[in-house]
């Protein structure tokens, strides 16, 4: 059966992989982000290879004026969303909490924490509405495990895990599953965008070790939505082979 799935941050790392990965198995996707171009590049893509119907839609997560006309804008139909991914998300910056910038902490409790919310508030009553739906969180090890430098990075993920908690309380009697994904290190544009922009500061980071690709993720997040309708994953914790724990890695 085709599904819409929505899937916040598609224009890069793991939400285009998530969206590519749902296309290739016929589902109608949302895809969000902020770099229109990408995002439309990415739709004519979909819609060229897999034969989907793709809806790009361009907006910030950290406005919920934004969020909230995106969502109340949709078309009764597209309003039928069976699953929201709640991806979109980043680090900015590395520094002890003495010296750190203020800016970056707004930006990451802004999108990781504010936005996630932002999403769920609104999509969430259209789900409660239809009796189904599946909300899936992009969490991180830096959830589970707090690494020097991580204070805030960390504190907004701790956080994702705690609202998927919530989340999955105040929704179960509504037939709505509700699944935290946690992955470790995995080389996206996210130390790019940690590092601002610093490319050899990011790459360093996956030098030595085999790191999670977008796809495994991909492969993860579609996985928990191929269960049966009595099954739920609420809690995926998903690593390298090569990663211990959030600061024991491996490298060669
Ligand atoms: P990328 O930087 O490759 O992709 C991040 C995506 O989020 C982009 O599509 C970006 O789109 C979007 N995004 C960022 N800020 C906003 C915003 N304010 N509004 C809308 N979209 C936004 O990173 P990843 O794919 O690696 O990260 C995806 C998620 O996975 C994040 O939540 C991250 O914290 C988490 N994660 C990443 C890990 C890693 O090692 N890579 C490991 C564990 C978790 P645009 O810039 O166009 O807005
Ligand atoms: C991204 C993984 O631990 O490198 O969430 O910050 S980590």
């Amino acid at each position: 059966m085709t599904k819409i799935v929505f899937i916040t941050g598609a224009t890069a790392g793991f939400g285009m992989a998530i969206a590519r990965k749902f296309a290739a198995n016929g589902h109608s996707l949302i895809i969000t982000g902020r770099r229109k171009v990408l995002l439309d590049e990415l739709a004519k893509e979909l819609i060229t290879t897999f034969n989907v119907e793709v809806f790009p839609l361009c907006f910030d997560v950290r406005s919920l004026k934004a969020v909230g006309e995106a969502i109340t804008g949709l078309t009764e139909r597209w309003k039928n969303i069976d699953i929201l991914v709640n991806n979109a998300g980043l680090a900015v910056g590395l520094n002890q909490i003495h010296e750190a910038v203020i800016d970056d902490w707004e930006r990451m409790i802004d999108t990781n924490v504010k936005g996630l919310l932002y999403m769920t508030r609104y999509v969430s009553p259209l789900m409660v509405a239809r009796k189904q739906g599946h909300i899936i969180n992009i969490g991180s090890i830096a959830g589970k495990e707090v690494y020097p430098m991580g204070h805030v990075y960390c504190g907004s993920k701790f956080a994702v895990d705690a609202i998927t908690k919530g989340t999955r309380i105040d929704l179960v009697s509504h037939n709505i599953k509700v699944t935290h994904i946690a992955p470790g290190a995995a080389n996206t544009e996210f130390s790019l965008v940690r590092f601002k922009g610093d490319k050899n500061r990011a790459d360093s980071v996956y030098n030595g070790f085999q790191p999670l690709t977008a796809e495994d993720v991909a492969d993860a997040v579609f996985y928990v939505t191929t269960l049966p309708a009595h099954v739920n994953i609420n809690d995926m914790v998903l690593m390298p082979t090569a990663q211990a724990s959030a600061v024991n890695i491996h490298k060669g």
